[in-house]
């Protein structure tokens, strides 16, 4: 039997596969060679002059008002401003992104979640997939956006290049308990990987980009942002975290992997079309099977009514 290759569920840009399938790739835009190859090679790319600049002046004044004054005040951040805000849901929906995206994991993109920062966010170096993670794996990214420019003072992103090669790692391989939908063992794991960067020698970059440039980022990349140096200093900045169709979605932090258990996201939105993001297997919506605390287990597609009642009175008191 030969294996093909072309069906390995991995994402392309992120595939063993990869160098022979960007080489085949004939009529395509130059700069989507280079930002595959970057995203393949490194964990990111940058997309210089993505955003219009008229476009985030419009963001900023329709949503400063929901800001406090000073860094380290809440709310830091505003979640999901796209379902309320046009300006936002324009920026989450560039469709020459969403098109590459499209291209580099040949799956349709689902942006569903935006963040909106006034100030740098701190936060200790993480990958998004403590956050959000999928079956199978990888089918995941985030496009962050520079409102101003970014130097060393006001709390720039930082990465770690090439982190997204390392092995995914969830609590259990920590052996960090499994919490409820709160954040109490979270600041083990971010030591955990201060730990992993020292170990491996990865060295920390700080983004310097412009105001309407944007970052690419592969779903195991570390990232986090910087202490703010400069007093009073802003980073207006906007991050839309998206999916891929054809997954189940979950929250690895809050899911029992011993268990196989899992912390099912099954109400998130498509911010293109407003529908609700379905859990699925090769195209076929899962069956989930409700356990405690919000985890389900996963029973599969195509599961005969029958069993699944069966199921249901055996595991649900
Ligand atoms: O903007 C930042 O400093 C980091 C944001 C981030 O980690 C995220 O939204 O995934
Ligand atoms: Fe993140």
């Amino acid at each position: 039997m030969n294996y093909n290759k072309a069906s390995i569920h991995i994402p392309p840009v992120e595939s063993p596969f990869f160098m022979e399938w960007i080489a085949a790739k004939k009529n395509i835009p130059e700069n989507w060679k280079i930002w595959a190859n970057e995203l393949h090679d490194k964990g990111y790319t940058v997309l210089k002059n993505a955003i219009d600049t008229e476009l985030i002046d419009k963001t900023v004044a329709s949503i400063k008002h929901l800001y406090p004054d000073n860094a380290g005040e809440e709310p830091a951040r505003q979640l999901d401003l796209w379902s309320s805000n046009e300006n936002v849901k324009k920026i989450a929906l560039q469709q020459d992104i969403l098109n590459f995206l499209a291209f580099i994991y040949e799956r349709k993109p689902l942006p569903f979640q935006t963040l909106n920062f006034k100030f740098g966010t701190q936060q200790c170096l993480h990958s998004d997939l403590i956050h959000f993670s999928c079956i199978p794996k990888k089918y995941m990214c985030g496009i962050w956006v520079a409102f101003e420019d970014l130097d060393s003072d006001n709390g720039p992103l930082q990465y770690c290049e090439g982190s997204h090669k390392l092995p995914i790692y969830d609590y259990s391989d920590l052996n960090i308990p499994f919490s409820k939908r709160d954040y109490e063992y979270y600041p083990l794991y971010e030591d955990f990987i201060k730990e992993l960067v020292k170990a491996n020698g990865l060295t920390v970059s700080e983004l310097h980009i412009n105001k309407g440039d944007a970052m690419i980022w592969s779903a195991n990349l570390l990232h986090g942002g910087k202490e703010i140096f400069g007093k009073g200093r802003t980073r207006w900045s906007q991050v839309t975290h998206v999916y891929f169709d054809d997954c189940i979605y979950y929250t690895p932090m809050w899911s029992d992997n011993y268990a196989g258990k899992l912390y099912v996201r099954h109400s998130m939105q498509n911010i293109a079309t407003g529908e609700k993001i379905v859990n699925k297997i090769e195209g076929k919506e899962v069956g989930l099977l409700r356990g405690d605390d919000e985890r389900y287990w996963v029973i599969g597609s195509g599961f005969r009514p029958s069993l699944l009642n069966m199921l249901k009175q055996s595991f649900l008191k």
